[in-house]
């Protein structure tokens, strides 16, 4: 096997589900740390998308290998499409998840049951080594809750509720939310059009 594909991340979680997620590709999977990259790019875009595309392109061109890499956040219609682009550093440097999700409920104090609808976005982009970059996406709507419950997962998983389970992102098990969170949608999605770059990528050798 001669072509690996750099997942570039440096969160060995994310790592695990990428390669459970394309462990039957003719491709090896290799991550950042196991490359011995420690740097990382500034998100300077204002979308996912240009984020994704931006740090793709960054290693591809580093490294020379086939790169995917992803963005995502969480978007409240009440607060005009925030935390956004912003959702990891949403009110500064030193907070810690649950101070981001606090200032969010804060923020919220008196939007209505109705209103308060919001997404999970993840953008997955695929990069060559010559340039050549695509992306897809992944989407999972819920509404904000009044107050955090449940432990699992990460970041605004407590106040993220989902009407269909009765439940937070963080009071489901991983298992349940790996097989329907934005990420898991736009892993698949981009896992299908990685196998279409890389027969095209076939033919153009030939
Ligand atoms: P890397 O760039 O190193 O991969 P990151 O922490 O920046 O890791 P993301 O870009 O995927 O990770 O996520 C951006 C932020 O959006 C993340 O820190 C959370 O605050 C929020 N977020 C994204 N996906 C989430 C999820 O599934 N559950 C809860 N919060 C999430």
């Amino acid at each position: 096997m001669s072509r690996r594909l750099l997942i570039a991340t440096h969160n060995p979680g994310k790592v695990a589900e990428y390669r459970s997620l394309l462990f039957d590709l003719p491709l090896g999977v290799t991550w950042l740390d196991e490359v011995g990259i420690t740097e990382d790019v500034e998100e300077t875009e204002d979308s996912f998308q240009g984020n994704a595309i931006l740090k793709a392109r960054h290693y591809a061109g580093l490294t020379g290998l086939w790169t995917w890499a992803d963005d995502s956040g969480l978007e409240i219609d009440a607060l005009d499409g925030r935390p956004g682009v912003y959702s990891a550093r949403y009110g500064g440097k030193g907070l810690t998840d649950a101070d981001r999700y606090r200032k969010v409920l804060a923020e919220m104090i008196d939007v209505p049951d109705a209103q308060r609808t919001a997404r999970f976005r993840c953008v997955v982009a695929i990069a060559q080594p010559g340039g050549k970059v695509d992306t897809r996406d992944g989407t999972l709507e819920g509404v904000i809750a009044r107050e955090p419950k449940g432990s699992h997962g990460f970041g605004y998983d407590p106040i993220f509720y989902i009407p269909g389970f009765h439940a937070t992102l963080a009071e489901l098990e991983r298992g349940v939310k790996n097989e329907m969170s934005h990420r898991a949608e736009a892993a698949a999605r981009a896992r299908e059009m990685l196998a279409v770059m890389l027969s095209e990528a076939e033919g153009g050798e030939e």
